[in-house]
């Protein structure tokens, strides 16, 4: 039997397994989680999340880990949650991000987790914030979030995060697949990875002209800085976490870290409420109230909006 009162003890002292044990509650949606999350939730605020997403292979995970070392430089305590949505390994990393995080596998200051989520109820939306308070709770000062640009909710992921870093490469035709998949409007900080290939250039150049970042803005806004890196021998990595910086300053300064966190905050009631009515409509498969309504819906006593709104209000009062 899990002792949750004692998990979150020991995770708020920073201890890998209890931290680990608490995601994995996340994970299975096990029936602990309500406790945890209410035992966890003073803790948390006070970590700043950065969202890492872009196209399969773009080096996220790259970026990702020398991202790590150079917070792990300014003494900073690390949180990393690679959201798999397509992963049936529970709990476990690729293979491919366990190498490139093989570097900080000893460091108890880095907490490195990798998460799958299919066939979750509410899947990604419901799911992520969860692990963050985790982690947050646990003392990362910085918590590093990689999603696979593809798929709206993965998108969704980064955007929530207090900043979100749109990553692109050289080659590829990664500014137009970027664009239509809709990541380039959630990017605060966009890095052109792979600056060692040829195109990095005219990749950045491309993506300049695509977010009209020449054109006139209003004094005060942010203005998307566009870094270039080789993430593979950490160059440029510097350059990101100081964009990282000046943004976080930027929300800061203008009120919106607080505007963005309590937007966070609305989406993710709303997706636990939407998971947990969708449970609730799930039992109602033999339930006799929907059978009846059904039956005089059928029979033209009733319209199906009226037999809905019928349905929902059973529910609410449940
Ligand atoms: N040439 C070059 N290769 C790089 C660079 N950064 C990463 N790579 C390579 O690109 C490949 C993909 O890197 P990953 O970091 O796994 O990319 P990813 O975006 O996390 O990939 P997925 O998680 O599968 O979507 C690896 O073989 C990396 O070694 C770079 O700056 N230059
Ligand atoms: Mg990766």
């Amino acid at each position: 039997m899990i002792d949750v009162a004692t998990l979150v003890e020991q995770a708020r002292e920073g201890r890998p397994r209890a931290v680990a044990r608490l995601i994995t509650l996340v994970e299975n949606a096990a029936p602990q989680l309500r406790e945890a999350m209410a035992a966890l939730a003073p803790y948390t605020g006070q970590a700043y999340t950065v969202g890492l997403t872009g196209s399969p292979g773009v080096g996220k995970s790259t970026s990702t880990s020398a991202l790590v070392s150079a917070y792990r430089r300014l003494g900073k305590r690390v949180g990393v949650l690679a959201v798999d949505p397509s992963s049936p390994f529970s709990g476990g990393a690729l293979l491919g991000d366990r190498v490139r995080m093989q570097d900080h596998a000893t460091d108890p200051e880095v907490f490195i987790r990798s998460m799958a989520t299919r066939g979750h109820l509410g899947g990604l939306s419901w799911a992520a914030p969860q692990a963050l308070r985790v982690l947050d709770a646990a003392g990362c000062d910085v918590i590093l979030v990689e999603t696979v640009g593809v798929g709206q909710s993965e998108v969704e992921i980064a955007a929530q995060a207090d900043t979100a870093v749109v990553l692109l490469a050289p080659g590829m035709g990664d500014g137009i697949q970027a664009a239509k998949a809709g990541i380039l409007e959630i990017g605060d900080v966009f890095v052109v990875n792979k600056a060692d290939r040829d195109g990095a250039d005219a990749t950045a150049r491309e993506l300049n002209h695509m977010l009209g970042l020449g054109e006139a803005r209003e004094p005060g806004d942010w203005r998307p800085p566009i870094v270039k890196t080789v993430a593979a021998r950490g160059e440029g990595v510097d350059e990101v976490v100081e964009a990282l910086e000046k943004h976080r300053a930027w929300l800061e300064e203008h009120g919106e870290l607080a505007a963005r966190r309590r937007r966070r905050a609305a989406q993710e009631i709303e997706a636990i409420a939407l998971a947990e009515l969708r449970a609730r409509i799930g039992d109602l498969s033999g339930d006799r109230h929907l059978a009846g309504l059904a039956e005089r819906v059928v029979a033209g006593e009733l319209d199906p909006y009226g037999a809905a709104d019928a349905l929902v209000a059973g529910l609410t009062r449940g």
